[in-house]
C-alpha cells in the first residue's frame, strides 16, 4: 500500500526535483514584475527547467508503464498519468513562488508547508480525472512528502547542484 503511493506519486516528485539539474536560462516571468513592482516568479522557474521537469515525469511514467503495466492497465494511460501528475506538479510549483513573491520572500527562500505540500496537491488534483488513490494512500504522501523532499533537497546540496539545502 505505502510503495503503491510512492509508484502513483514517483513522476511528480521528479517533475518537483529534476528542475534543479534541467534549470538555468531564461525565466519564466521573463524578468518582469508584477503589479505589486516583485518579480511574478523570480529566477528560480526557467523555461528550461519546467519542460526538462515535464519531460524527465513523463518518461519515468513509460518507463513505471513497461516495469508495472497492470498498475496502469495501458500505456496511454499512464502516459496521460505521469503526465497530469508532472505538470500538476510544476504548475502548483510555480503558484508557490508566485504566493512567495507577494509575501515578498526572496527566491530560494523556505516557505514552510508551501514547498513540501503545493506541488503534491496540484499534482494530486491534476491526475485525479484519469487515476486516483485511496484517501490512506492521499494521507500517508501527504506526511511522507515533507521528509523526501527535505532528503532530496540536502542530497542535492551535497552533489553542489544547489546552494541551500532546502
Ligand atoms: N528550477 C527551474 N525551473 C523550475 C523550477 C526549479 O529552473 N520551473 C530550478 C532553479 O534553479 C531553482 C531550483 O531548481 O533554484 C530549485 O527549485 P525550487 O526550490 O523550487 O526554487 P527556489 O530557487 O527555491 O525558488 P522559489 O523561492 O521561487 O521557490
Ligand atoms: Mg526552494
Ligand atoms: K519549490
Amino acid at each position: 500500500m505505502i510503495l503503491d503511493a510512492l509508484w502513483y506519486i514517483l513522476p511528480a516528485y521528479l517533475a518537483n526535483s529534476s528542475p534543479v539539474i534541467f534549470g538555468g536560462g531564461a525565466p519564466i516571468d521573463f524578468g518582469r514584475n508584477f503589479v505589486d513592482g516583485r518579480r511574478i516568479f523570480g529566477d528560480g522557474k526557467t523555461w528550461r527547467g519546467f519542460f526538462g521537469g515535464l519531460t524527465a515525469g513523463t518518461l519515468i511514467g513509460i518507463i513505471q508503464y513497461f516495469l508495472r503495466p497492470y498498475y496502469y492497465g495501458s500505456l496511454k494511460l499512464a502516459i496521460k498519468l505521469s503526465f497530469l501528475l508532472a505538470l500538476g506538479a510544476l504548475v502548483g510549483d510555480l503558484i508557490g513562488s508566485f504566493i512567495k513573491r507577494r509575501l515578498n520572500m526572496p527566491r530560494g527562500y523556505p516557505a514552510v508547508g508551501l514547498d513540501q505540500w503545493g506541488f503534491l496537491i496540484t499534482a494530486l488534483i491534476f491526475a485525479y480525472p484519469v487515476k486516483t488513490i485511496p484517501t490512506g494512500q492521499v494521507l500517508f504522501l501527504l506526511a511522507i512528502t515533507p521528509v523526501i523532499h527535505w532528503a532530496a533537497n540536502v542530497f542535492a546540496y551535497k552533489m553542489g547542484w544547489k546552494d541551500v539545502p532546502w
